[in-house]
């Protein structure tokens, strides 16, 4: 049994998924994807930890905390993929192997989706495959993981 474990962290608004803009965000919830998600860690072996939230300040302290309980981030920073140095400096600091999730095609949408802090302190980046995005984002960082050791 593998021992990686793994932070999933959601951030603004995907709370309330499945139940408003189903045409770009898809129809399933939040509580769905991570239903997906954790059938997937079964199969994969490793252990999740789920966290949404929508503020900012939250986000960090998670990612703060994850350096000497987690091996890996999952991260789906919604809005403040654009706009947070604040995120994106944590994930820095952590220096956890971290890949970042979308589910819409950031590059398919508004020119102000286009730029994202996270992508240049993420090993990858998955966008545009809908809530298969998460599961793509963690087989590859479970690969990256196992590939190390
Ligand atoms: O495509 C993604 O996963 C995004 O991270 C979603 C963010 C958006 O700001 C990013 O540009 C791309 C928005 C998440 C908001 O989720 C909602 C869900 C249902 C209804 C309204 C918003």
């Amino acid at each position: 049994m593998s021992s990686f474990s793994i932070l999933v962290l959601h951030g603004p608004n995907l709370n309330l998924l499945g139940r408003r803009e189903p045409g770009i965000y898809g129809t399933l919830t939040l509580a769905e994807i991570d239903a997906q998600l954790a059938t997937l860690a079964t199969q994969l072996e490793c252990q999740l930890h789920s966290l949404q939230s929508n503020h900012e300040g939250q986000l960090v302290d998670a990612i703060q905390s994850a350096a000497h309980q987690h091996d890996g981030i999952l991260i789906n920073a919604a809005a403040y993929t654009h706009t947070s140095v604040a995120i994106r400096d944590a994930l820095s600091a952590v220096d956890l192997p971290t890949v970042e999730v979308h589910l819409s095609n950031i590059y398919r949408r508004e020119a102000f989706r286009h730029h994202s802090y996270i992508a240049s302190v993420a090993i990858g980046q998955i966008s545009g495959f809908g809530a298969q995005s998460y599961c793509l984002g963690l087989q590859a960082l479970m690969h990256h993981l196992q590939s190390r050791v």
